[in-house]
């Protein structure tokens, strides 16, 4: 394989991205990995995506967070001073429920959102400092998924890792496992962790979720070609591939897919690679993992977390585990 032709990229992530590529195009069944989706365009339609009315995760997740962040950071503090850090900044839109609960405990609390993304943590903190008098953000370029490190606590504080919005369910369930258990070596007993999975549900909600009416999740899928024709040189036809949700009920996950509507040959200058599609031919681009009731807490105790509470919805979608450090 060869990445000349790639200068205009951040060297790192240009080869990563080089080397997913041709390894995932080059394998049968072809694949790519779901985090090339990230990028600005992909994480504007994101965004869309936790507005749609099917998407029901984002605003599920939100009413937990308004109904129990008190009692959410009450029990995680045990009367000691709370420090929240967060895994993905993300829009940091839900835990700013999580973060006035702590001012009003405790009336100033650190966050540290820790992301890849430099703008997206710079824009997250001047937001939060405008929006919440008294959360001091400390933010931290790290990418997270290779291992975490954090600063020490002081004496009387104690730390809450946030890993939300079912992010840990795009994750293999081993890679979910190595995770955890990464985010339990960073910390000390007494620190705890707050994980917010999906959690398996009938067919048809789940599918409706995954394949919108107005087609933003098509769009969201689609512009991974679009990247790789933006970034590689590609020649991909956006309208020659469909979108497609599958439910995996045996492994528990939503599957998404592009299939290729024809027979057509794709070039990847950068990658210096042919690729041939016949009709029907697909791409696995993501697996979003629904986890059954109990297992997010399994999950936790098996990398070293004893489990505190659970919150639901009254539909019992979704589940938000705070799980403290053994
Ligand atoms: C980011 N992640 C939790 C989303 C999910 O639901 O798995 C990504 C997504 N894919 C399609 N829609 C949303």
């Amino acid at each position: 394989m060869t990445t000349i032709g790639l200068p205009q990229l951040g060297s790192q992530v240009a080869e990563q991205m080089a080397s997913a590529v041709s390894e995932g195009l080059l394998s049968r069944p072809m694949w790519l990995p779901s985090w090339l989706f990230y990028d600005a365009a992909g994480s504007q339609l994101f965004n869309q995506i936790t507005e749609l009315p099917e998407y029901y995760l984002t605003r599920t997740e939100r009413a937990i967070f308004s109904e129990h962040s008190d009692e959410i950071v009450a029990l995680a503090a045990d009367g000691d001073a709370l420090r929240i850090v967060e895994l993905g900044a993300g829009s940091a839109d839900k835990t700013r429920l999580l973060l006035t609960a702590a001012v009003d405990r405790q009336d100033t609390v650190t966050y540290e959102p820790v992301d890849v993304s430099p703008s997206a943590l710079q824009e997250a903190q001047e937001r939060i400092e405008r929006e919440i008098p008294g959360v001091l953000v400390s933010p931290r370029v790290e990418d997270y998924t290779r291992g975490l490190e954090l600063d020490a606590p002081t004496m009387g504080e104690r730390r809450m890792v946030l890993y939300i919005g079912s992010s840990i369910g795009n994750f293999e369930p081993h890679e979910a496992q190595r995770l955890l258990h990464s985010v339990r070596s960073a910390l000390v007993p007494s620190d705890s962790m707050l994980l917010g999975v999906d959690l398996a549900k009938d067919r048809a909600s789940l599918l409706a979720a995954y394949d919108d009416a107005a087609g933003v999740t098509a769009d969201f899928n689609l512009n991974l070609l679009a990247r790789l024709n933006r970034e590689l040189g590609a020649d991909f036809d956006l309208t020659a591939f469909a979108h497609r949700a599958v439910w995996n009920a045996a492994q528990s996950r939503i599957e998404m897919h592009l299939v290729s509507r024809q027979r057509q040959r794709v070039k990847i200058p950068a990658l210096d690679l042919k690729i041939d599609f016949v009709i029907g031919q697909t791409i696995h681009t993501e697996n979003s993992y629904k986890y059954r009731p109990g297992q997010a807490e399994a999950l936790l105790a098996s990398a070293g977390f004893a489990h505190v509470a659970t919150w639901t919805d009254e539909q019992k979608r979704f589940a938000v585990c705070l799980a403290r450090a053994t």
